[in-house]
């Protein structure tokens, strides 16, 4: 019988995979591969890289022992051809296939590649998401703003989660406004449910540690799940211990509590050892026994059938092209502390250390912290792109790159968000005990002292001035820029410049 290839990528590791499903256990050969050219088109973090590797051995060894025809490539094994493509062509030769099949990758550029692969591939489309392509694109048709929370309506009708009848639960499709609280005193979880690494793990981790030890992040300790299994009992230990309050402090960051109440789960919805629609459906099932409240579950709900699917609709919307976009014209490098040299800021201190440790920060930190700051100081979004990508273990880029150029950067010119997200100092303070270790001072807004994010702040406002001030949401911001003295505007813009020139020049600002 002739033997197809299926390619089965390092984030499609689900039984149910659209080629998988396709495929005939009979007579078609899996192909699985870890290669050098997915770990370095950008510098993964090594907790990243080890992730997706044990995961995949594991999920290969369950194929195997489910009757699957599997051929595996180590990425030190001798005829490793480095690339999917280059793996693909010598398994053709290898079992005499005459074609592929594949699910369709989260990536333009992998997409590409397998369109024009010298073997003929045949793409099929992800089904692990809720909204197909094509759902989407009606959806966004004839629209002015493609807004999320009408999207996720439209998700919340479709999955029938948090419905009672066509009305939402608890008469509101949002709950939004009573999850901003400030950082709790008593924090009662301390973290996520980790994982001993076994033999199996502990090989994959000594050959990160080997080939990608240079790259930026911690391997070490490394505690993520690895097969499914796993990941539900992380889901579950979510769900139990800290979801009840997840709603309240679901923006708030404090600096000896790296995960508060989220759950960590992206990593393993990502890499598809969870689906979207069972998690939600734990955290339903928490709501309506009684275990958690509304504004925890919707709150939750929102970010996986409403956020999670809006940015990949989004993704696929807007082209290849998209990752690229750069309209406000940004174009500083992006600075040194990024990627781990010394900062008086602490928030970002915090934040970017914590990245390193974990390949984890979690939302707000992402948004308000390290990409508030790439705003606005004008880094060129491309480069923030780059390091998103790069340092989160969660990250791929059809859900990192709307996410980062589009909601934090602004850099598609708003179609994901109405206005940029950027905040002073004062938010920071508000949401965190970062303020309270920094050299900076919150409270002072011009001078040596002054927290940068004060500071550039104005000056980005400044030097927006023509795309911003008509926006309705922001008009509120320029009318109390207008309002200061113009000696004092001046000294703002000033201390901006210099503090901008010292952070080019190299300094330790
Ligand atoms: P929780 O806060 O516990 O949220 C629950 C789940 O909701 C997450 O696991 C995730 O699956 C989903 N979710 C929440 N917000 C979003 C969102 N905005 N977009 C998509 N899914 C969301 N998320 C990624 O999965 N991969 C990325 O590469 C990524 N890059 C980001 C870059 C920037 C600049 C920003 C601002 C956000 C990014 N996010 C990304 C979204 C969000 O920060 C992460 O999903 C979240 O921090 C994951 O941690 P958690 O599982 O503890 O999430
Ligand atoms: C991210 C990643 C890494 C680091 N390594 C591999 C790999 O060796 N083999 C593989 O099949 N997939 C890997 N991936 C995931 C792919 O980069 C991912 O499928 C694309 O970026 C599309 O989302
Ligand atoms: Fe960050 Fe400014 Fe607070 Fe320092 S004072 S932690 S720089 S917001």
């Amino acid at each position: 019988m002739v033997s197809r290839l299926v390619l089965v990528l390092g984030d499609q590791l689900s039984r149910d995979l659209s080629a998988l499903k396709k495929a005939d256990k009979d007579s078609d050969v899996v192909v699985m591969a870890e290669v050098v050219e997915e770990a370095e088109y950008v510098s993964h973090h090594p907790k990243k890289i080890a992730l997706i590797f044990a995961a995949m051995r594991k999920f290969a060894q369950e194929l195997q022992d489910d009757g699957w025809d599997v051929r595996y490539s180590k990425l030190d094994d001798p005829d490793n051809a480095g690339s999917i493509v280059g793996e693909l062509l010598r398994r053709a030769e290898e079992v005499a296939a005459p074609g592929v099949i594949c699910t369709e990758p989260g990536e333009w550029r992998l997409i590409d590649k397998l369109k024009y692969a010298p073997v003929k591939t045949h793409i099929l489309n992800d089904d692990r998401f809720i909204a197909s392509h094509a759902e989407f694109e009606d959806w966004a048709e004839g629209r002015k703003a493609l807004r999320m929370e009408y999207f996720y309506r439209e998700m919340r009708r479709k999955t029938g989660l948090l419905m009672e009848g066509d009305k939402p639960a608890g008469d509101k499709w949002n709950f939004d406004h009573e999850n901003r609280k400030a950082a709790p005193d008593d924090v009662t979880v301390d973290g996520p449910l980790w994982f001993e690494p076994d033999e199996t793990v502990e090989e994959v981790l000594a050959l990160v540690e080997d080939r990608f030890g240079d790259h930026f992040g911690d391997l070490r300790p490394f505690g993520f799940a690895t097969t499914r299994q796993e990941a539900l009992e992380a889901l579950a230990y979510f769900v139990k211990h800290a979801l009840p309050r997840f709603g309240d402090y679901q923006d708030a960051m404090l600096q000896g509590h790296q995960y508060l109440y989220h759950a960590v789960v992206s990593p393993y919805i990502n890499t598809g050892l969870l689906g979207p629609l069972e998690v939600c459906q734990a955290v339903e099932k928490a709501w309506k026994n009684g275990d958690v409240p509304i504004n925890a579950a919707e709150g939750f709900i929102r970010q996986i059938i409403g956020w999670r699917e809006y940015v990949r609709g989004i993704y696929f919307l807007e082209g290849p092209e998209y990752p690229q976009r750069n309209v406000l014209g940004h174009s500083r490098d992006l600075p040194a502390f990024y990627w781990g040299a010394e900062t008086r800021m602490n928030c970002v201190s915090h934040a970017v250390g914590q990245t390193r440790e974990q390949a984890y920060a979690h939302h707000i930190q992402r948004l308000m912290v390290t990409g508030n700051f790439a705003l606005l100081a004008g880094v060129d979004p491309g480069q923030v792109h780059e390091w998103y990508l790069a340092v989160y273990a969660d990250a791929y880029e059809w859900v990192e790159s709307p996410n980062t150029v589009g909601m934090s950067q602004f850099a598609d010119g708003g179609v994901i968000a109405s206005k940029p997200y950027v905040s002073s100092g004062a938010y920071i303070n508000r949401m965190s005990d970062y303020c309270k270790g920094c050299s900076y001072k919150v409270s002072v807004k011009t001078g040596e002292d002054a927290c940068p994010f004060n500071l550039l702040y104005w000056h980005f406002l400044d030097r927006h001035r023509e795309r911003f001030s008509n926006n309705a949401r922001m008009g509120n911001m320029y009318r109390t820029w207008d309002r200061m003295d113009e000696d004092r505007r001046e000294t703002v813009l000033r201390d901006a410049e210099s503090w901008l020139k010292r952070l080019d020049a190299g300094e330790v600002v």
